[in-house]
């Protein structure tokens, strides 16, 4: 009993010390901003910073840390800092997904995403967030994703007739490519019912409109039934159909776009 209120105590000083020194260092932190309330020069300078990232070199350091499984593809040496960034992810895809480790690990990444814009690349803004709130009732219409400016613009949702590559904005194919893990255009599929045909058994309700996960009402919901419970937040946001899926799912990517593109235009830019 001693021992134990020795360790809460020594406890109490350390978390003390923390967060004195949190305090004490922590006086002026970054804001982050919803992306349209960037003004399109602070839109365009994001987007500089981002590509920057893509023409530094490949680290060589990186190492697979992962056993890999089959939806890890392997590392490849000829990428940029950025893909190295994006391997990063996918190496760690099972550690940092569907565990406690989900929050605060992407907020980490994010956070060093952040400081190498800052520090390889001189950006001196903030990390823009997409408030899918804003969005849930019409995404496809969403003037987040329909910006065709060059400089600025996120670019619209690919069509069926070329794979669901984006073709406008600042990340278009075929001027941007990346290379991780083989060279594609970036694919931005709209699809409101991403579990239709989800390969997992048990599925309380394939038809599910994803959008319905993620409203004003259903986010307001989430962050207020766990009170207290981290692991009860995390798990009601992850699972399948949650949030954090159904966004995933509503502008699904290269795989899934691909796969019911029945196209296979990566071997364009090989
Ligand atoms: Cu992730």
């Amino acid at each position: 009993m001693y021992r134990l209120s020795c360790i809460a105590v020594w406890l109490t000083l350390l978390l003390q010390t923390f967060v004195a020194a949190e305090s004490h260092t922590c006086t002026n932190p970054a804001v982050r901003r919803e992306w349209r309330s960037l003004s399109r020069a602070e839109r365009a300078e994001w987007v500089r910073a981002v590509k920057c990232l893509t023409k530094l070199p490949n680290t060589k350091v990186i190492r697979p840390t992962a056993e890999r499984p089959d939806d890890i593809p392997p590392l490849n040496t000829t990428s940029s800092y950025y893909d190295d960034l994006v391997y990063m992810h996918m190496d760690l895809n099972h550690l940092v997904h569907f565990t406690g480790l989900f929050l605060p690990w992407h907020r980490y990444y994010v956070h060093v995403y952040e400081i190498a814009m800052k520090k390889s690349c001189g950006y001196t803004g903030v990390t823009p967030y997409w408030d899918w709130t804003l969005d849930a009732h019409d995404i496809f219409g969403s003037s987040f994703w329909n910006d065709p400016d060059p400089l600025s613009g996120l670019g619209s949702f690919g069509k069926a007739e070329n794979g669901y590559e984006v073709r406008d904005g600042a990340f278009a194919a075929p001027n941007y490519i990346r290379p991780y893990p083989w060279p594609h255009g970036i694919r931005r599929m709209y699809n409101l019912r991403p579990y239709s045909d989800f390969p997992v058994k048990a599925l309380p309700d394939r038809n599910i409109m994803a959008n319905t996960t993620y409203s004003p009402q259903a986010v307001e919901k989430l962050l207020n039934s766990h009170p207290g419970n981290f692991m009860e937040f995390q798990r009601d946001f992850e699972k399948i159909p949650g949030a954090h899926p159904s966004v995933h799912g509503t502008i699904t990517g290269y795989e899934q776009a691909l796969r019911l593109s029945k196209l296979s235009l990566s071997a364009a830019y090989v």
